[in-house]
């Protein structure tokens, strides 16, 4: 009882500081806004969609969000294209970022020259923490220099106003069959469930098992840890298989994976969409500190079929 008390405080004061964690950026103005590739696409929420133009007239390109409120941005993240692995001059590498709560007068907050960081990887978010910070509604972006040549790219830019750390996850069991129980070569290896933790969207779980139904997942966090979020990833053809998202899950977490405590629980839910590659963060219903995760997955949206591309875990 003390400790389903305990437990139930963590769970609380997790969800309060929670609350205030999400930025939802609207989009403002921009270089070419319109378009399939305009700059509208920066804050759509979808990594499927992108800002990509080549306007070396209209250098530097910008971007201007708004936060909705006054807020302090204690880290951003810059996403590459889709297609970034094949482009990765497109990249930005030199840039600042500006803050304002009337868009006349500006405040630098972070100036980026020749800054190599982001992968040439499709799809990958990398964060970077601002110089400066101060409170404001809106945040101006200038691009000045690509990789190479005058192409830019970004699927999104996302604020954050609390600093959440992904947890580095390892693999550890599945209860369905995996690449190396059945021997096989592709596509069976490129499929299995430690896909789920390999750190590519472009890489799924995609199984139809349905005698080892609940489908599970356990993945290690390397250390005792409390999780405050948790995301999923669809796949890369979500689109035409929609009805293989997940809608009815538990999260659980243990120390010696012997004993186990149910921190989430859903029995249909259909946020999941019909769309590839797309990130969806769910607030676990309790926390703890747990070294292992586990995730069963119990029933799909139709039919016995379950893909998902990425579980990522944030403390
Ligand atoms: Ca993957």
């Amino acid at each position: 009882m003390k400790h389903l008390l305990s437990l139930f405080i963590l769970a609380s004061s997790s969800i309060q500081m929670l609350a205030q964690a999400d930025i939802k950026p609207t989009f403002v103005s921009g270089t070419i806004p319109g378009g399939s590739e305009g700059a509208r696409m920066i804050c759509d929420g979808k990594l499927s969609t992108k800002w990509c133009i080549d306007e070396p007239g209209q250098m530097p390109y910008f971007i201007i969000l708004d936060a909705g409120r006054q807020l302090g941005v204690v880290e951003y993240g810059l996403v590459t294209g889709d297609d970034t692995n094949m482009y990765p001059e497109r990249n930005p590498v030199t840039w600042s970022i500006s803050g304002s709560n009337d868009q006349q007068a500006w405040t630098l907050l972070d100036d980026r020259k020749n800054d190599r960081s982001l992968p040439a990887e499709g799809q990958q978010e990398y964060r970077f923490k601002p110089q400066a910070s101060g409170q404001f509604r809106y945040y101006r972006f200038e691009f000045l220099r690509m990789a190479g040549g005058s192409r830019i790219q970004l699927s999104e830019i996302n604020l954050y106003d609390k600093v959440q750390t992904p947890i580095k996850l390892a693999f550890v069991s599945t209860n369905t069959t995996t690449a190396a129980q059945t021997g096989r070569r592709r596509p069976t290896i490129a499929e299995d469930a430690s896909m789920v933790a390999d750190g590519f969207l472009h890489t799924k779980w995609c199984i139809d098992q349905p005698s080892q139904m609940p489908y599970t997942v356990t993945l290690d966090a390397g250390s005792q840890t409390a999780v405050s979020e948790y995301r999923f990833y669809t796949a890369d053809d979500t689109h035409s298989y929609p009805e293989r998202n997940p809608i009815a899950w538990r999260m659980s977490g243990s120390n010696d994976q012997q004993t186990w405590t149910t921190l989430d629980e859903q029995k249909s839910n259909r946020r999941l969409r019909d769309e590839n590659e797309q990130e969806y963060r769910f607030k676990p219903h309790a926390t703890g500190q747990f070294r292992y995760y586990r995730f069963e997955f119990l029933r799909m949206a139709e039919g016995t079929r379950l893909q998902l591309s990425e579980i990522k875990l944030y403390k």
